[in-house]
Order: C-alpha cells, then sequence, then structure tokens
C-alpha cells in the first residue's frame, strides 16, 4: 500500500499528536523539516530558533526508536527545498506517497499554504487544548461580549480542576485581587530549571549562530529544556520552589530579577513539550497536597485553562485578518528603542535589555510596559505584533496575536479587552523597582524630566475620548482629567506632543 506523510512542525512536538495517532507506524512516514521560510517570516530570537530545532531533532530521533520512518531535513541540507510545502512535495516524490496527515498548525499563514498545496492534505484537529473550535464557537455564540471569566469557568467545570462537586474550591473562582503585591525585596527562588547543552544542542547552536548571529537576541547563554523530560523537570521544579509565592507577585517587575516565581514554560507547552492539562493537574495535586494555597494555584491555572485557551479560540474565531485590526488607527513607527536603542527610560531598557538576553519578558513586563507604552504612543499595530512574534521564544500566532492585537493594543476594538490595559508612571512605581535610578521622575507629571507615561496617559485619553469616554470603567480617568485646570491640560498635551514627535524624528527619548 502507498504510504502517506505525517507533516510533524516544528510547534507540534507530542507523542499523542492527532495526525501520528492516525498514521500507520508500519507503512505511513514521518516528514519534518527546519526551513527558511519559518525561520524568516519575522527575525525570530536565535533561541526561539534554537529550541525549536534542538527539541525537533530529539523529537525526531525518539520517533526514530519507536519505529517511524522519520524523513528530517536539516536547514543547511543541500536538498531542502525552503519550505513545508515544498519539503512535502520532494519526500512525496521520494516515497510515492500522495497524501499528507498533518494536524492542524497555529497560525492561519501555513493553514492556507497546506489547504492549497498541490497534494492531498487532511488537516486533522489540534486536541493538544482542551476547548476544541467547535467548542469554543458554541460558548461564543450570542454573546455581546465575549468575556475571558464565564469561558473560564466553564473550563474549570470541563476538567473539574480545583472543583468541589460544582462549586469552585475555596467559594470564589477568582482570587486575582490576592495576587497583586508589589514587587519583593528578596525573591528566594533563584529562576528556572537550566540544562547544559549536549552535542545535539551545541549542533544547533553552531548553525543558528552562523544563519541567524545577526537578528535581534543573545544566543548564549542556552540552558531551555529540549526534551519532554526535561521539561517536565523544569515544571517540578516550578512547582515545588516557585509556585507557592507566584500568585502573590505574579505582577511584580524588577529590574534585576527576571523571572520571579515564573514558571517561564509556555515555550515548552507551545512546541508539545508539555501537556496543558498535566501541567495543571500538577499544580492542582500541590494545592490538593497542601504545598501551596489557594490564590497561587488557582490564579496559575487560570492563565492555562483559561487565558491561553480563550486566546485561541478568539485567533481562530475572528479569523486570518485579525493581526491587520488597527481600530484605533494608530500609525506610527516601531521606535528603535524597541530593538535595544538607546533610551533614557529605565523600565523599557530593561524590559528591552532582558527580552535581548532571554527571548522572555513575563507578562506584566509584555503588558505594562513595553505594550503601555507602544499603546500609549500610538504604534502601529501591526508593528507592534511583528515585534511580539519575533522576541519571545514562545511566540507563535494563534497566542501572540490576540494577546497582542486585542489584550494589549486594543486594536480589535474590545473583543478581548474591557477598556485599554494603559497606566501612567504611577503603577509602573507601584509594581517595580525600575523608577529608582529612572533619569525621569515618575512623581513629576509635566516640565522637564517629567516620567513619559504621564504625559503620554493623558494624551491618549485625551485623543481617544469619543470611543472610551461612555465606558464605565473609565469613567473615574476622564473626571481626574476633567477636573485638571485647563492650562495644565494644554502643557500636558504640548509637552506630550512634543515627546512624540522626538520619538518620530529618531532622538533619544
Ligand atoms: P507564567 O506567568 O508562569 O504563567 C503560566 C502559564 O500560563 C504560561 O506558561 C502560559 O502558558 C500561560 N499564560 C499566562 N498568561 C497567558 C496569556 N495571556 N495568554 C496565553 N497563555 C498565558 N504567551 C505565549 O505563550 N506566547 C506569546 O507569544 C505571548 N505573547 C504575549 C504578548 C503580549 C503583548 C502579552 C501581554 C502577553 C503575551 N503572552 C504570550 C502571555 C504571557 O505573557 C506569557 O504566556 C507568559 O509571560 C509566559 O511566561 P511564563 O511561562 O513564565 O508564565
Ligand atoms: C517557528 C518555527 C521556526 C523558526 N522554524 C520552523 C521550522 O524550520 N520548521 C517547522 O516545522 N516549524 C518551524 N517553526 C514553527 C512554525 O512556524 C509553526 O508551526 C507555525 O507558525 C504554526 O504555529
Ligand atoms: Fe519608566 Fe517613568 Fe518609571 Fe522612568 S520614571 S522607569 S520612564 S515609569
Amino acid at each position: 500500500m502507498v504510504s502517506r506523510l505525517v507533516l510533524v512542525l516544528g510547534d507540534q512536538l507530542t507523542a499523542g499528536l492527532s495526525a501520528l495517532q492516525q498514521a500507520d507506524r508500519s507503512r505511513d512516514v514521518v516528514v519534518m523539516a527546519e526551513v527558511a521560510e519559518e525561520t524568516d517570516y519575522v527575525q525570530h530570537h536565535p533561541k526561539k530558533i534554537a529550541l525549536i530545532f534542538a527539541a525537533m531533532r530529539k523529537f525526531a530521533a525518539t520517533l526514530g526508536e519507536e519505529g517511524w520512518d522519520v524523513r528530517y531535513t536539516q536547514l543547511d541540507d543541500s536538498q531542502n527545498a525552503g519550505s513545508i510545502v515544498g519539503e512535502l512535495l520532494r519526500r512525496a516524490e521520494e516515497t510515492g506517497a500522495a497524501e499528507v496527515l498533518v494536524t492542524e498548525p497555529g497560525e492561519w499563514r501555513l493553514i492556507e499554504k497546506l489547504k492549497h498545496a498541490p497534494i492531498k492534505t487532511h488537516i486533522l484537529q489540534d486536541d493538544r487544548f482542551i476547548a476544541s473550535h467547535q467548542e469554543f464557537e458554541r460558548w461564543a455564540e450570542g454573546r455581546k461580549q465575549l468575556r475571558m471569566e464565564y469561558f473560564y469557568r466553564e473550563m474549570r467545570r470541563k476538567t473539574g480542576l480545583l472543583m468541589d462537586g460544582d462549586k469552585p474550591v475555596g467559594g470564589k473562582w477568582n482570587f486575582d485581587h490576592e495576587n497583586r503585591k508589589p514587587a519583593p525585596d528578596d525573591v528566594g527562588f533563584g529562576g528556572p530549571m537550566q540544562f547544559t547543552p549536549d552535542e545535539v544542542v551545541e549542533e544547533v547552536l553552531a548553525l543558528v549562530e552562523a544563519r541567524f548571529g545577526a537578528h535581534f537576541g543573545d544566543l548564549h547563554p542556552f540552558w531551555f529544556a529540549t526534551t519532554q523530560g526535561e521539561a517536565r523537570r523544569a515544571l517540578s521544579h516550578f512547582i515545588s520552589k516557585a509556585l507557592p509565592k507566584f500568585g502573590d507577585y505574579q505582577d511584580a517587575m524588577l529590574a534585576d530579577n527576571r523571572f520571579l516565581y515564573h514558571a517561564v514554560i509556555s515555550a515548552y507547552i507551545n512546541i508539545g513539550l508539555l501537556d496543558p492539562l498535566e501541567v495543571c493537574e500538577k499544580v492542582a495535586e500541590a494545592y490538593d497536597a497542601g504545598d501551596v494555597p489557594i490564590n497561587a494555584a488557582e490564579g496559575f491555572i487560570r492563565q492555562i485553562i483559561g487565558w491561553r485557551e480563550y486566546m485561541r479560540g478568539i485567533y481562530f474565531l475572528e479569523g486570518p485578518d485579525y493581526p491587520d485590526r488597527n481600530v484605533l488607527g494608530h500609525d506610527r513607527d516601531l521606535p528603535a528603542l524597541f530593538w535595544g536603542g538607546e533610551t533614557q527610560m529605565r523600565c523599557l531598557s530593561k524590559a528591552v535589555e532582558q527580552t535581548r538576553a532571554e527571548a522572555y519578558a513575563h507578562h506584566i513586563q509584555r503588558l505594562m510596559i513595553t505594550g503601555n507604552f507602544a499603546l500609549l504612543a500610538g504604534i502601529d499595530p501591526y508593528q507592534v505584533h511583528a515585534w511580539y512574534l519575533a522576541v519571545y521564544m514562545d511566540a507563535f500566532e494563534w497566542v501572540e496575536a490576540p494577546n497582542t492585537v486585542g489584550m494589549s493594543q486594543f486594536a480589535d476594538g474590545g473583543i478581548i479587552a474591557s477598556k485599554p490595559y494603559v497606566s501612567s508612571g504611577a503603577y509602573i512605581n507601584r509594581m517595580s523597582d525600575y523608577c529608582k535610578g529612572c533619569a525621569y521622575s515618575v512623581s513629576q507629571k509635566t516640565g522637564e524630566g517629567a516620567c513619559p507615561f504621564n504625559l503620554l496617559y493623558w494624551h491618549f485619553l485625551n485623543r481617544h475620548r469619543d470611543r472610551f469616554k461612555g465606558n464605565a470603567r473609565m469613567g473615574n480617568m476622564y473626571r481626574t482629567w476633567d477636573r485638571m485646570d485647563d492650562c495644565k491640560r494644554e502643557t500636558v498635551i504640548a509637552e506630550a506632543e512634543d515627546f512624540l514627535k522626538k520619538l518620530e524624528t529618531g532622538e533619544t527619548v
């Protein structure tokens, strides 16, 4: 019987992947390929490319040991066709296969390419998620607002995680109000588990250095897990050492502590090394054993079965044009400071510096430092989206675009966020230690040295007044603005305009 090709993509490194489940090991051929089309659609951080290639090579080796016929193409193979579809056609000719099985990719771009490939391609559901597309569509149907909180409750009921019959454990669905402590002086967690590169990783690092050394981001040191076993060890390390404090300090930021009590496992989950449900079950077990408080366990589980699933639901519900949305009409170019250009703003400079070093920033750094600044400054959301997609290790469009375009930039008009995530410097000062030692003064509202977030915050509210004045959650903001005397308001706007001009002309701000 003629074999079929089983395509396994770089973020599908899961033994139970639907395409592998439906294939026949005795006759079908697994295709995996490192290709320029995937490495080049944005200028990925070198650490991200290295993680994906190293984990792909090891996953391919495991499949081979399990008896699969795996045809693996390395990036520098002379026969490399340069694209996923090109590689499928080459392998089809080589094996005589006439059909392809693939689990649905996490990006419209690639789905479209596979749908139109000149070889019969069966796209199977990606069942590594808790909610299928159909379930999300059913949940969304007829609702005026698609609030994550209600979807999350459905997911709690469905999984039974932290449930006592049909009631949430602890008597409440959400303990978020306990999860807003400012940054602690001392962090008693030394960061995520690190792994020494083995031969396979070293070989990939040499390739990535040679091919992608010019991309934004430091390749070394490279300490990530590249197998399921290592990723599971990293998860256990997080659960025992950091999870108990995860909730308390979830929103805190420190200039010299890049990970605080965060898990740093999103990339492992997103490429398939960790199963999201299994991760949550381990967390629930730690709660049941009395090792972690409810605010930590609930807060963590909500991020995964709530936010993560919800973001995916929105991406596929909204369709391929989602990353292009721009309801606020923002059109300023992304300033060079996002790529490490000089800036006096310590919060931004530190967030970008750690992004360059680690391909990682935690949620509040992404949302309330870089994201907040881009939104206040009116940067074109597509450019913001392309930046996030490139620079973070965990960035795949299905999860990155809703977080950036929707949650962070409000460019979807409020499908995800009920109000824009904007703040002045006061919030950043409360939640971090960035403002100490900044060239700007966070307490200064106007004049030489005033924190740019203080100026831009009012500029944003003022320029979008028509859109947001009726938003009940923003009433206080507008009342405060309206109480300011006219002269002060004019000064704020004029100074904000000056700042934006400097940003546009490339002056250091
Ligand atoms: P923790 O803080 O320890 O949280 C635990 C887990 O919860 C994460 O590993 C992740 O799987 C999940 N999670 C938490 N928040 C979210 C969220 N908002 N959406 C989806 N999953 C979530 N996450 C990505 O996985 N890929 C992205 O490309 C991405 N882009 C983002 C862009 C912006 C502008 C913002 C504001 C957030 C983005 N996030 C993205 C969400 C979040 O910032 C990361 O998931 C988180 O920082 C990963 O670090 P961690 O593993 O230490 O997470
Ligand atoms: C992100 C990425 C990169 C950098 N390289 C590859 C690759 O060479 N081969 C591959 O199969 N996948 C790669 N990926 C992941 C894909 O881009 C990802 O599968 C799609 O964006 C869909 O989520
Ligand atoms: Fe950022 Fe303003 Fe604080 Fe400086 S003073 S670190 S610019 S918030």
